[in-house]
């Protein structure tokens, strides 16, 4: 544990005390809390911190999609398991809600540790800068942010830009032969760089697909990755684009399963008429490659607890030398790998 980290700490304690006493509306983001009580303010000697002396706010961005169901079960079942207090605060997938959590969880004095899930890839400079001030360990899990690196202590997440350049080399073999072939684009929240970079790394794999002249004909987004937004979106399309369309670019599963009960609604057959490819790999997405209506599913890996508490003890233990980012490993499944093989491989699966 660092001095200046202990001093650091210190100020918190007296300025989070100074605050709480001059304003009633001092907040804290309402949370649920497992986990033994509370860490004291470890005193400037050289303690070495263990997960029982981690109290974490974790600001997961809300509960939209099967993906983010397990990335919160990780973070609540690797707590409990390791003996972490964690304050979990569930955002409704609005940034000012974010933002509110964090200042709340800097002015708990209880809370060493804030992790961030990012709804958006911009927007948390200054709280940043204020919970470095605190003397608070940061972590970025998921999604990247634009903030500078030294704003944190790492970012833990998958690389977008790759998983769209796999779903682009999918969408290559899913086309191939049609000399010529449209695709429309079903995104995700336009402000998260999951979508941002799914989108950038789409466009250049179907740039670079040889077997295939693929054209991206429509694009919308779903704000908050609603599946309800989304299919509303791909009817509009069936209806513009009335034969026309050869692939469905979704940015996630429920995006993707929207798309197909769509293709379906309008007498067409997904997997026949119209190929789809989709991300996260969760189970629904499994169900639908199954069944075959799903060409392709690049995963996404939600499990990241363990690696993310793990980063956060190196800190507080004045760890030095950890990468910026640490790519998530993930693979990639298809309708074609067969039922019998999909099956098998489902039922190995954590989500
Ligand atoms: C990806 C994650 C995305 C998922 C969506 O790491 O940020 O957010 O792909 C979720 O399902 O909404």
């Amino acid at each position: 544990m660092t001095k200046s980290r202990s001093l650091r700490i210190a100020l918190s304690v007296v300025v989070a005390a100074a605050l709480a006493a001059c304003s009633s509306t001092a907040t804290t983001a309402p949370a649920a809390t497992t986990g033994a009580a509370a860490p004291t303010t470890a005193a400037a000697t050289s303690k070495v911190y263990t997960y029982k002396d981690m109290t974490v706010g974790f600001i997961q961005t809300g509960s939209e999609s099967g993906w983010r169901a397990a990335n919160t079960s990780s973070f609540k079942e690797t707590a409990t398991a390791d003996g972490i207090t964690l304050k979990f605060y569930d955002s409704q997938n609005k940034i000012e809600n974010q933002i509110t959590a964090f200042n709340g969880f800097i002015q708990d004095p209880a809370v060493n540790v804030i992790v961030l899930a990012a709804v958006d890839v911009t927007g948390y400079d200054d709280v940043l800068k204020a919970a470095k001030a605190a003397g608070k360990v940061v972590v970025i899990e998921d999604r990247r942010i634009d903030s500078d690196a030294s704003l944190y202590y790492t970012y833990i997440g998958s690389d977008f830009d790759k998983e769209g350049n796999e779903g682009a080399a999918a969408m290559c073999t899913a086309l191939k032969g049609m000399s010529g072939a449209n695709v429309v684009e079903i995104g995700g929240d336009q402000g998260a760089s999951a979508a941002i970079d799914r989108a950038k790394g789409f466009r250049e794999g179907i740039a670079n697909c040889t077997d295939e002249s693929i054209q991206i004909i429509d694009s919308q987004n779903a704000a908050a990755w609603d599946p309800t937004v989304g299919k509303s979106i791909m009817e509009a399309f069936l209806k513009k684009d009335a034969g026309k369309i050869q692939g469905v670019f979704a940015h996630n599963d429920e995006l993707g399963v929207a798309a197909i009960q769509a293709i379906d609604a309008a007498g067409l057959k997904a997997g026949t008429d119209i190929k789809v490819i989709a991300f996260d790999a969760t189970a629904d997405g499994f169900k639908y490659l199954i069944s075959g209506e799903m060409f392709a599913d690049i995963e996404c890996n939600p499990l990241l607890a363990p690696q993310v508490y793990k980063a956060a003890l190196d800190d507080l233990n004045g760890v030095t030398g950890q990468a910026s980012w640490t790519p998530s490993e993930e693979g990639q499944f298809f309708a074609s790998q067969g039922a019998d093989a999909l099956k098998a491989i489902l039922a190995t699966r954590k989500y």
